[in-house]
Formats: C-alpha cells, sequence, structure tokens
C-alpha cells in the first residue's frame, strides 16, 4: 500500500451519483485532476458520470448492475455496489475508496470493509447537503447516515455551514474537514471576446441564467417571478439550463406571465464552461444549498451572482461585492438586485472581476487537490493504526 507522502501515487476508487447534480460533477472534476496527477483512479456508479468525457489513460469506470428480480420491488443497489467496490479493490488493489454523498454510499463502504478483513484501505465520504439536510435529517435514514459517517476514516463537509447542520442534526462525534467545492479557473473563465454557438449575447437583450436539477428546493418559480418582474419592457432573456420536477410548472409559469418569447429551456448540458461565460446574471434561488456549485462555476466565469441568502452561499457570494444576496423567500428584493445588475454594465463588470478573483484565490482546483491528497493520506495511515490495535 502507499502511504506517507502526497508524492506517491494512490489507487483511488471513487463512488458517486453520476447525475448532473453537484456531488457528481465534484466527484468526476476531483477524479479526473487526481488522475492528470499521476494517481490512478476507478469511478464506481450505475452509468458514466456526464462530466466524464474523453479518454484519459488512469481513470477506469466500473459501472454497478442491480440484479432484477420479481421479488425485489426495491433492487438493493447499496449491496450491488459494496459488491462491486470488494472487486474492484481485490482486482485493483485500492488503497482508498472516497465516496460522494453519504447514502447509500459511506454504507457500502463500510460494508465492502467489513467482508475483506485481510485488506487495508482508507475511506473518505464527502457530505454534499442533502444527503445531511434533506435526506439524511430524515427518521427513515437518520441512524444510517450517523453510522456511515462515523465509520469513516476521513469526513469531509463542503462548507462551513454544513459541518455546522452535521454536528447539529447528528451530534460531534467526528471530526469534520471542510473543503470546499472548487473549480478550475483554466476551463471556466470569463468570456474575453468569444462567441457562443448556443446562446446570443448583445448588449440588448442581456442573459440571465438559471442552472439546476429543477427540484423543489431550487425555488425555481422565485427565479422566473423574479425575472418576469425586473425585465418587464426589456428584451433580457432567462436561460434555464438543466431538467427536473419542477420543469412542468416552470413552463406554465412562463406562459402565465408571457415570457415564452424571452426564456429557453436549454435541457440538460454536460459541459457547462461553454455556456457559463456567456450569462450576465446568474440566479441561484434556492432554498436551502450548502455550497451553491453554480455559484462558483459563474464566478469563475466573471458572472455575478444573485441569490438567496440560505446554507452556505455567503462562502461562495461576496455580498455587495461580487453579487447580491436577499433573505430568503423575497422575490420582490430577487428582482430588485436583478434589475440593479442588469441595468448597470459597469456594475457587472467590477462584481464580476471580483468574483473571478475570488474563485482563483480560493477555490482553484490545484490547491484543493493538494488538500485531498493530504486528507487521503490521513485516511490510509489512520486506517493502518487502526489495523494494528
Ligand atoms: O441539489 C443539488 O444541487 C445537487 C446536489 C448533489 O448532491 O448533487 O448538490 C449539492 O452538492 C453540491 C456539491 O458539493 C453543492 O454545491 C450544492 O450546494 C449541494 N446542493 C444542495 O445543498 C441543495
Amino acid at each position: 500500500m502507499n502511504s506517507g507522502t502526497t508524492d506517491f501515487p494512490l489507487k483511488i476508487g471513487i463512488a458517486c451519483y453520476p447525475t448532473h447534480g453537484g456531488s457528481g460533477v465534484l466527484a468526476t472534476e476531483l477524479g479526473v485532476a487526481l488522475a492528470e496527477r499521476g494517481h490512478e483512479v476507478h469511478f464506481l456508479a450505475y452509468s458514466k458520470p456526464p462530466r466524464l468525457s474523453g479518454y484519459h489513460p488512469r481513470v477506469f469506470c466500473h459501472l454497478v448492475e442491480v440484479s432484477e428480480y420479481p421479488l425485489f420491488k426495491y433492487p438493493p443497489y447499496d449491496l450491488a455496489l459494496a459488491s462491486k467496490m470488494i472487486e474492484v479493490i481485490n482486482e485493483r488493489r485500492l488503497d482508498l475508496l472516497h465516496v460522494h454523498y453519504a447514502i447509500p454510499h459511506s454504507i457500502s463502504a463500510y460494508l465492502a470493509r467489513q467482508l475483506m478483513p485481510g485488506r487495508r484501505f482508507g475511506i473518505v465520504t464527502t457530505l454534499h447537503g442533502t444527503d445531511i439536510t434533506l435526506v439524511g435529517s430524515g427518521n427513515a435514514y437518520r441512524d444510517v447516515t450517523r453510522f456511515g459517517i462515523e465509520q469513516s476514516d476521513e469526513v469531509i463537509a463542503v462548507s462551513e455551514w454544513l459541518k455546522k447542520e452535521t454536528l447539529r442534526i447528528f451530534g460531534a462525534t467526528k471530526e469534520i474537514q471542510v473543503v470546499p467545492n472548487f473549480v478550475d479557473v483554466t476551463r471556466f473563465r470569463p468570456r474575453e471576446g468569444r462567441t457562443s454557438p448556443q446562446l446570443c449575447a448583445c448588449p440588448e437583450s442581456p442573459i440571465v441564467m438559471h442552472m439546476s436539477n429543477f427540484r423543489p428546493v431550487k425555488r425555481l418559480g422565485d427565479t422566473v417571478r423574479a425575472f418576469a418582474d425586473a425585465t418587464a419592457g426589456t428584451k433580457a432573456q432567462l436561460v434555464l439550463v438543466g431538467d427536473g420536477p419542477d420543469r412542468g410548472m416552470a413552463e406554465a409559469l412562463v406562459t402565465e406571465l408571457k415570457l415564452d418569447e424571452r426564456v429557453t429551456f436549454l435541457g440538460l448540458v454536460d459541459d457547462v464552461s461553454d455556456l457559463l461565460p456567456f450569462a450576465d446574471v446568474l440566479v441561484v434561488s434556492s432554498e436551502s444549498e450548502s455550497f451553491g456549485l453554480a455559484a462558483l462555476e459563474a464566478h469563475a466565469c466573471g458572472v455575478p451572482v444573485v441569490g438567496y441568502d440560505s446554507g452556505g452561499m455567503r462562502e461562495v457570494v461576496e455580498d455587495d461585492k461580487s453579487g447580491f444576496l436577499v433573505r430568503f423567500g423575497d422575490v420582490p428584493a430577487l428582482a430588485a438586485r436583478m434589475r440593479t445588475l442588469l441595468s448597470d454594465p459597469a456594475l457587472r463588470r467590477d462584481f464580476g472581476a471580483r468574483g473571478r478573483a475570488r474563485a482563483v484565490e480560493h477555490f482553484d482546483l490545484s490547491r484543493l487537490l493538494s488538500v485531498h491528497e493530504r486528507i487521503y493520506h490521513a485516511a490510509i495511515e489512520r486506517r493502518g493504526r487502526k489495523a494494528e490495535t
């Protein structure tokens, strides 16, 4: 097993939800960057993560197959994942499993460890947000989530806010490290004269963008209403990137507010680095957002953010400096701040430049990659020590 120094290439298994959601995106960006740094990375998921495109010499994707059987009304994905973990750990001699999203990934990792007493490997769990705030805090999964956290060698929360929430909900039984979301600032960069094949960015019709999984927590309706209020009588466009359960509601609202001509539903986009620089403002209207990866990616592209002051959003967006944050649910205030930015190109440029500087200084992928490597080595060392006692 490799250990002791961050110079050693590791063999790392990454379990994640292979969706366009923040946890899957982060896990994929991290895995690819780790492989570029010399580590061998094995993704474990039920399908290929959307941002895993192209060929990378040290990246492997192992699909978890869940067998169907008439008795299985609910096929046991957690067991199938644990089995796949065991197979890959044995065949590829992994040093470590890094699981993204506590449920069920941390439990599957624990099970894999229990079933392989002779093999030492570290388990790192990253808590992303809804695994704690929505899923883990409910009665159905509270105890197993707590167990998964406690059994991990190292636990990461993506914001100070999420760390506090985790300790509040589950009690202070485990040390939690805060490692924020990160962004590749060389790929996510301001538009600087580039043009977009998808979007017409012209001064008379500025682009307001929203990017999410259209779940109720994102309050997509608030974005649409604020846009209608802020841009009445103008040619501003609203571009909605993503898909999910609230799409039908939003489409009906757009028609009701007579916005069909100015609103585009773009659907799912795998690589948003070609899209975000063409936004003039990004709106994040979430009721709860443990971090807000879309806000960070927008900042890296020099785009100011207007949003609700919920969850960890203020750890990303500096109110009145790189964007505006207003009280959750205050749609008129959201609209007023949107109007302020849309009517003032110089302010947008100023906020955008500060957002970009903030992304480069605090959330750059290469710096946070080293932080992950240190945590991996700590987990491996901790596991070695535990095995000896
Ligand atoms: O709801 C989403 O945005 C998806 C969700 C996920 O788990 O994939 O995102 C969460 O993880 C992201 C990456 O750490 C964070 O940036 C998001 O803030 C967080 N979402 C929520 O807390 C609602």
